[in-house]
C-alpha cells in the first residue's frame, strides 16, 4: 500500500508520549494547521515522536508509514481523518541517538509533551522533583543514558548548549496544575545536581509554557479496529477515537523562539492560562474521577452509563455548584454554568463508551489537582468539602474492593505499593491518608477533612455507595 505521507523538510517539533491523547488531539490540529500554510511555511514544522514505555506503538504505526486514522465519534456517527504527518516515531530505549539526534538539531524548536502526571516525577509535597523515585535516582547517577523525562530533556539542553544552539521551547499538554511551571521546575532541579550553570543557562533560555487541553479520548478497543477497518481503504492497527469537542490554550511566553501558527486551527495564545486551566481541571476532570470511582462501586463500565443515573447527576451537580465552581479562583471569561452543561452533554454522548477504570487509574497522581486542590481552597475559605471528601472516600473504598476481590492488577497507579500497603492495614482510610506524597501534612492534619473521609468511608462500607449516595444527596438537600 502506497501511503501518501506528507513529508515537511526538517523536523521543528519532538513530541514526548506517542499515545492516544497526542494522536487524537495534538497532531490532527499540528496536520490542519499545515493545512493551511503554503508549502513554504510548513517546512521546518515536521514533527517527530518519541515513546518512552513500549515499542509497542511504534510497531503498530510503522505498518503503515506513520500514517493513521483519527475518528470523531458522535451521535451521528464516525468522521474518520487519515493523519499522515508524522515523520516516524522512536522507541527511546532502541533508539537512543536517533532520539538525540533529532533533539540537537538546529532546526527543532520545541519539544511538546503528553507523557501523563506520573511522567513528570513532581513531588507536590515537596514542590520539587522527586528524587526518592527509582528512575531520576539513575538518571542523576547517569545522566548520560536518561530513562525519565527530566533527564532526556536535561541531556538534550545540556548537548545543545555545549554545542552553541539556542534552546527549544518546552510545551507540557499533561493534565497537571501549571503544568509548565511543573516541567520547568524538574528539568531545573535535576540540572542543578548535575551543572549549576547548565541550570543556569536553561532558567535564562528555555521557554516553558503552561497550557490547557481538552478533549476526552477513549482507550481504543479491539472490535472498534476491526470496525474501523472495514471503513477504511487501508487496514490500520492504530487508529484513535475522540470526541467532536476540543480547546488547546497556550501561554504566550516563547520569546525570541517561533511557535507554530496554530492560531489558525482555534488554538488561544494567552498571558495567562491559570484561569481556564483551573477551570477544565476543577470542572471536567474532578467530576470525572467522581464518576469514575462513584460509577465503579455502582457497577457502571462507562460514562455514559454513570451519568444515566440520576443520582450520579444529581452528585456532580452538586459539586460543581457548592463545591467546584466556588473554589475557582479566577474564573475565564466563560459562563460556567454554560460550560459545565456542555460537559454534561459531552459524558452523555453515547457513542463514546469512555470507560471508568481508565479514569480510575493513577488516582494517586490525578487526585491531587483534581480534587485535593479544590478541597485546599475550600477548607482555607469555609466552604463545604463533603462532596469532594466522598470522592476520596469512594476512591480509597475502590481500592479496598479490587483488592478484596483479587483484581488489585487492574489497578494501575505509580504508587501501587504504597497503596496495597495501606488498604491491607486495620485502618485502610488512616494508612492511606498517612501517604504524605498524596496528601502532605497540611490535609493529614486538617480535622475536618480526615474526619469527613473516614465516616463516609465508613457508611460506605455499612450501608452500601447506592445508599451512602442518597443519604449524601438527602442531607445537602440535592435530591
Ligand atoms: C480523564 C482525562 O482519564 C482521565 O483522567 O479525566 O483524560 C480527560 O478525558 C481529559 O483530560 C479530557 O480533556
Amino acid at each position: 500500500m502506497n501511503l501518501s505521507k506528507v513529508e515537511s523538510s526538517g523536523i521543528g517539533i519532538v513530541h514526548l508520549g506517542v499515545g492516544a491523547f497526542f494522536r487524537a488531539f495534538v497532531l490532527p490540529q499540528l496536520q490542519e494547521m499545515a493545512q493551511n500554510l503554503s508549502a513554504n511555511d510548513i517546512s521546518g514544522w515536521g514533527i517527530l515522536g518519541v515513546s518512552f514505555r513500549s515499542a509497542g506503538v511504534r510497531n503498530r504505526l510503522a505498518k503503515n508509514n506513520f500514517c493513521y486514522h483519527a475518528v470523531q465519534i458522535s451521535g451521528s456517527g464516525y468522521d474518520i481523518v487519515e493523519i499522515n504527518t508524522l515523520s516516524t516515531v522512536y522507541f527511546l530505549q532502541e533508539q537512543r541517538a536517533k532520539v538525540m539526534q533529532a533533539l540537537i538539531s538546529p532546526e527543532l524548536k520545541m519539544v511538546t509533551l503528553t507523557v501523563s502526571e506520573k511522567g513528570y516525577h513532581y513531588s507536590t509535597n515537596t514542590q520539587s522533583i522527586n528524587w526518592n523515585n527509582l528512575q531520576i535516582q539513575k538518571d542523576l547517577a547517569c545522566p548520560s543514558i536518561p530513562n525519565s523525562v527530566p533527564g532526556l530533556l536535561t541531556l538534550a539542553l545540556k548537548n545543545r548548549r555545549e554545542m552553541g544552539l539556542p534552546s527549544f521551547a518546552c510545551v507540557s499538554c499533561d493534565n497537571l496544575v501549571a503544568n509548565g511551571r511543573v516541567l520547568r521546575k524538574v528539568v531545573l532541579d535535576l540540572a542543578r545536581r548535575i551543572d549549576p550553570d547548565l541550570a543556569h543557562w536553561i532558567d535564562e533560555n528555555t521557554p516553558f509554557p503552561c497550557t490547557m487541553v481538552d478533549r476526552i479520548v477513549p482507550a481504543t478497543k479491539p472490535e472498534e479496529v476491526r470496525k474501523i477497518s472495514k471503513l477504511t481503504v487501508w487496514k490500520d492497527p492504530a487508529p484513535v477515537f475522540h470526541e467532536p469537542f476540543r480547546q488547546w490554550i497556550i501561554e504566550d511566553c516563547f520569546g525570541s523562539l517561533s511557535c507554530p501558527p496554530l492560531e489558525s486551527v482555534g488554538v488561544i495564545f494567552t498571558k495567562d492560562v491559570k484561569p481556564y486551566e483551573q477551570m477544565k481541571l476543577r470542572l471536567l476532570n474532578a467530576t470525572h474521577s467522581a464518576i469514575a470511582y462513584l460509577g465503579q462501586l455502582l457497577n457502571k463500565n462507562t460514562v455514559f452509563e454513570a451519568v444515566q443515573d440520576p443520582e450520579i447527576v444529581d452528585f456532580i451537580e452538586y459539586l460543581w455548584e457548592l463545591e467546584l465552581c466556588p473554589s475557582l479562583e479566577e474564573s475565564p471569561d466563560i459562563n460556567l454554568g454554560k460550560y459545565t452543561q456542555r460537559l454534561m452533554a459531552r459524558y452523555q454522548n453515547p457513542a463514546l463508551e469512555h470507560e471508568t477504570i481508565q479514569i480510575a487509574m493513577d488516582g494517586s497522581q490525578k487526585i491531587q489537582p483534581r480534587i485535593l486542590a479544590p478541597i485546599r481552597s475550600n477548607l482555607l475559605a469555609g466552604r463545604p468539602t463533603s462532596g469532594l471528601s466522598l470522592v476520596v472516600a469512594a476512591w480509597i473504598k475502590f481500592l479496598v474492593e479490587k483488592d478484596a476481590n483479587g483484581r488489585m492488577q487492574e489497578i494501575v497507579d505509580p504508587l501501587q505499593e504504597s497503596l496495597l500497603k495501606a488498604i491491607r492495614q486495620k485502618n485502610p482510610v488512616d494508612s492511606i491518608l498517612d501517604i504524605r506524597e498524596i496528601f502532605g501534612k497540611d490535609l493529614r492534619q486538617d480535622e475536618r477533612f480526615v474526619k469527613s473521609v473516614s465516616e463516609t468511608f465508613v457508611s460506605m462500607s455499612q450501608f452500601g455507595m447506592r445508599t451512602c449516595l442518597k443519604h449524601f444527596l438527602e442531607d445537602s438537600g440535592a435530591h
